[in-house]
C-alpha cells in the first residue's frame, strides 16, 4: 500500500449481546479492561500468578533492549509440570485430560494423573536417547495423544520443540530439520486422514537423506496405523520399545522464564521459512490467561475443543499449553470433518459433550456449502461458546456459525492473533463485549493495538490503515531463530518501536478493529487500496456463493482489477453461469459501492488453502495473470491449481 491507506466499504450493522448468564458468571468482566490501563505490568505480573513457579518472579519486563524482551526473567518455571503434574497434586488426576477421537473411530481417554505418567515415561525415553537441556527435536505426526505427550515431554526437559505439520513433505521437513538443527525426530509409521492411513514415516526417511540432517542421531516412531516402515538399525526406534519400559515417575527440573520452549516455522511468502521463537513463563501466562478470558474456561464442567492441526500455532496454544495449564478437558480428534461422513465434527460434539468449540472460517464456510441439514441432525445443545481464528471470518459465516451451530444464541468470538503473537491479542470477551459479525474487535485487556496510515499516523475511527501492537506483551515472539536481522526487518522497521502485523484492518465509528486481509493481498484500483476480505464477504453474502478468493490483477487502465474465483453453493454450481456472474458483480457493487465491482468473476470448485485453511491468493493471481504458478509445496492439495486450470475459460468474463 504506498498512496492511500484502506477504504472502508463495508457496514455491518447486527450486534449480538452476551447471554445474561454468561455475563452473570463470566471469568472476565469489564473491571479487566479498567485494571490492565491503570498498570500493564502490574496486570500482568498477577496473571503469571496463574502459574506455579520454583522461583516466583520479581521482575515482570525487561524491555531495556527494544524488541528483544524478557518477561518474568528472574523466574525459574517447567512448563510441563504447569500443564500436568500441578493438576495431579492439587487432587484432579481423574478428571480427564484429553478425549481422543480417532478417524477410524477409535478412542481413547487420558486422565491428568495418566497423562503425568505418560509424559514422565517420554521425557526418560528422551533422556536415554541422549536429548539434552537445549537441544532441538523435531515433532512430524499425526494428531494422536502422544503427540502432545511427545511435546510435553520436551518442554520437560528443556528441549525446544519444532513441530512440522505433518502434511508437509520431505523437502519441508528437511529444510526445518535443518534450520533447527535438530538431534532427534519424533514421528509415526502414519495417521489416518480422510478414510485411509496416510504415511508419515518415508517422509521423515527422505528428509534425512538431505544435507544439513546429519545430526538427526535418532528417529522415535510411535505405531499408529500398523503400515510397513522402511528401517535404518541403530538410529530408528520404536516408541512402544523406548517409552513404554520407561519409569513412569520423572522430576521435572526448573527452566528460566525465558528458556526456549518452541520453534515454529511459518512460511512467510518469500524465501525460506521463519523459525518463530517462543520461550517459557511469558508464553505460558498469556497462552493460560487467554484461554480462561476468551473462552471462559470452567475446568470442572466445560468439554473444549479446537479443531485446528497441532502443527499450527492454534495447536501449541490452544490445544496443548493453554487448556492444559488450565486443567482443562478436552477434545483431541485425529480426522477431517467430513470422514466418514459431513456430520462428523457434530457427531463428536453429541458424543462428549463439547461445550467450548473453537475452529477456523474456511472449515465453517464448507459445512455451510454441506448444508444447513447436515448439523441439525446432532444434539449440539451442550454449546455455550464457539471461537473461529485463522483468517477474517465473513459476517455470513459469523451468523451461520451462530444459528445453525449455536442454536441461534451461542455467543462466537473471533480471535485475531498470529504464530507470532503466541496467543490471542484481539477478541471479544464473552461476557463483555457486545459481539459484531465479522469484527475480532477489542484489544484483550493488557494488550495494545492500533490501526496507522503510510505516515504512521493513527487513524481516525471510520478508517482503515496498518494492524500494529504498540506495546510489548507476554507471549510475543523473542525473535526469529538463528536471524536476529530478519526479526528486526519483517516486523520492527516498517514503523518505528511498533510491530508491524502485516495485516491490514479498519477501525469502525466504536473504534472496533476489522481485520481485512494481509496487506500483501489488499488490491489498488484507480487509486484506491480495497481489502480483497471485503469484496470475498460480499460475495460471501450472497446466498449462491459458498466461498470466494478475491485478487488484484494487473491491469492496464486501472492498475488492478478485482478477479474473484468463486465456489457455489448447492443447486446454483448448475444454473446459468453467465447470468448468475453479472448478478454476482452487481450485487458486489450495491454493497460496497461500484469502486469494488469485480471486472472478472471465475466460478470454480475448489480454491488452494494452505494446511491451516488459509487461502493462497499468490497462486490465484499467477493464474489472473496468466503467469507460471509459484511455490506450491504449501498447499493442502495440489491438484486443486490444475483442477482451476482446466475450468477456466481462454479469457475471463468481465464487461467493464
Ligand atoms: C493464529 C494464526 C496469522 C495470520 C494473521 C491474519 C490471519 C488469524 C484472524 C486472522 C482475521 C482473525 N488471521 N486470525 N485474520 N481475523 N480472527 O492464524 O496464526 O497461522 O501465523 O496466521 O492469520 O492475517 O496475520 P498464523
Amino acid at each position: 500500500m504506498s498512496n492511500e491507506s484502506l477504504a472502508n466499504l463495508l457496514r455491518e450493522e447486527r450486534r449480538f449481546e452476551p447471554p445474561a448468564e454468561l455475563a452473570a458468571n463470566a471469568n472476565v468482566t469489564a473491571e479487566a479492561y479498567e485494571q490492565a490501563r491503570a498498570d500493564r505490568l502490574g496486570f500482568w505480573a498477577e496473571q503469571a500468578r496463574r502459574l506455579s513457579w520454583s522461583t516466583e518472579p520479581t521482575e515482570t519486563l525487561d524491555w531495556s533492549n527494544p524488541p528483544f524482551a524478557k518477561w518474568f526473567q528472574d523466574g525459574r518455571l517447567n512448563v510441563a509440570y504447569n500443564c500436568v503434574d500441578r493438576h495431579v497434586e492439587a487432587g484432579n488426576g481423574d478428571r480427564v485430560a484429553i478425549h481422543f477421537e480417532g478417524e477410524p473411530g477409535d478412542s481413547r481417554t487420558l486422565t491428568y494423573a495418566e497423562l503425568q505418567r505418560e509424559v514422565s515415561k517420554a521425557a526418560n525415553a528422551l533422556l536415554e536417547l541422549g536429548v539434552r537441556t537445549g537441544d532441538r527435536v523435531a515433532v512430524y505426526m499425526p494428531m494422536i495423544p502422544e503427540t502432545v505427550v511427545a511435546m510435553l515431554a520436551c518442554a520437560r526437559i528443556g528441549a525446544p520443540h519444532s513441530v512440522v505439520f505433518g502434511g508437509f513433505s520431505a523437502d519441508a521437513l528437511a529444510t526445518r530439520i535443518n534450520d533447527a538443527d535438530a538431534r532427534v525426530v519424533i514421528t509415526a509409521d502414519g495417521g489416518y486422514r480422510k478414510g485411509s492411513a496416510s504415511a508419515l514415516k518415508p517422509a521423515v526417511d527422505e528428509a534425512l537423506t538431505r544435507p544439513g540432517t546429519e545430526n538427526v542421531r535418532n528417529v522415535l516412531v510411535v505405531r499408529r496405523t500398523g503400515q510397513d516402515v522402511e528401517w535404518t538399525e541403530g538410529r530408528d526406534v520404536w516408541w512402544h520399545d523406548v517409552v513404554e519400559r520407561q519409569s513412569d515417575e520423572h522430576t521435572p527440573e526448573a527452566f528460566d522464564a525465558e528458556h526456549p520452549l518452541f520453534i515454529l516455522y511459518t512460511s512467510g511468502t518469500t524465501g525460506k521459512p521463519k523459525g518463530i521463537l517462543h520461550t517459557s513463563g511469558g508464553y505460558l501466562t498469556q497462552v493460560a490467561y487467554t484461554h480462561h478470558a476468551v473462552f471462559d474456561l470452567k475446568p470442572e464442567t466445560d468439554v473444549f475443543w479446537c479443531s485446528a492441526d497441532v502443527g499450527w500455532v492454534t495447536g501449541h496454544s490452544y490445544i496443548v499449553y493453554g487448556p492444559l495449564a488450565n486443567g482443562a478437558t478436552e477434545v483431541l480428534y485425529e480426522g477431517t470433518p467430513d470422514s466418514p461422513h459431513k456430520g462428523r465434527w457434530w457427531e463428536i460434539i453429541q458424543k462428549y459433550g463439547v461445550t467450548i468449540f473453537y475452529t477456523a472460517p474456511t472449515a465453517i464456510r464448507a459445512c455451510m456449502k454441506w448444508g444447513d441439514d447436515i448439523p441439525a441432525e446432532f444434539d449440539l445443545s451442550s454449546l455455550r461458546l464457539l471461537g473461529s481464528v485463522g483468517e477474517p471470518i465473513n459476517p455470513e459465516a459469523w451468523v451461520w456459525y451462530r444459528e445453525h451451530i449455536g442454536a441461534g444464541s451461542t455467543p462466537v468470538v473471533d480471535t485475531w492473533w498470529q504464530t507470532e503473537t503466541g496467543g490471542i491479542m484481539i477478541s471479544p470477551l464473552p461476557g463483555v463485549t457486545a459481539t459484531k459479525p465479522g469484527s475480532a474487535q477489542v484489544a484483550l485487556p493488557g494488550i495494545a493495538a492500533t490501526v496507522l496510515d503510510d505516515e504512521a499516523r493513527e487513524v481516525p475511527d471510520g478508517s482503515g490503515g496498518y494492524l500494529v501492537l504498540t506495546e510489548p506483551w507476554p507471549s510475543m515472539l523473542r525473535t526469529i531463530w538463528g536471524d536476529d536481522q530478519r526479526f528486526l526487518d519483517t516486523y520492527w522497521s516498517r514503523f518505528e518501536g511498533r510491530y508491524f502485523a502485516g495485516d491490514g484492518a479498519k477501525k469502525d465509528d466504536d473504534g472496533d478493529i476489522w481485520l481485512l486481509g494481509r496487506v500483501d493481498d489488499v488490491m489498488l484500483v484507480s487509486g484506491h487500496n480495497i481489502s480483497t476480505t471485503e469484496v470475498e464477504s460480499a460475495l460471501v453474502s450472497h446466498p449462491s456463493v459458498a466461498e470466494a478468493a478475491v485478487v488484484g490483477a494487473t491491469d492496464p487502465q486501472t492498475t488492478q482489477a478485482i478477479c474473484a474465483f468463486v465456489i457455489l453453493r448447492g443447486s446454483a454450481a448448475e444454473t446459468e453461469q453467465d447470468e448468475l456472474v453479472t448478478e454476482l458483480r452487481n450485487h458486489v457493487a450495491k454493497q460496497l459501492g461500484p469502486i469494488a465491482k469485480p471486472s472478472r468473476i471465475l466460478p470454480v470448485a475448489e480454491l488452494p488453502k494452505t494446511r491451516s485453511g488459509k487461502i493462497m491468493r499468490r497462486l490465484l493471481r499467477d493464474i489472473a495473470e496468466n503467469r507460471e504458478l509459484g511455490d506450491v509445496t504449501t498447499l493442502t492439495d495440489s491438484s486443486v491449481m490444475e483442477l482451476i486450470q482446466k475450468q477456466l475459460p481462454a479469457s475471463g468474463g468481465g464487461d467493464d
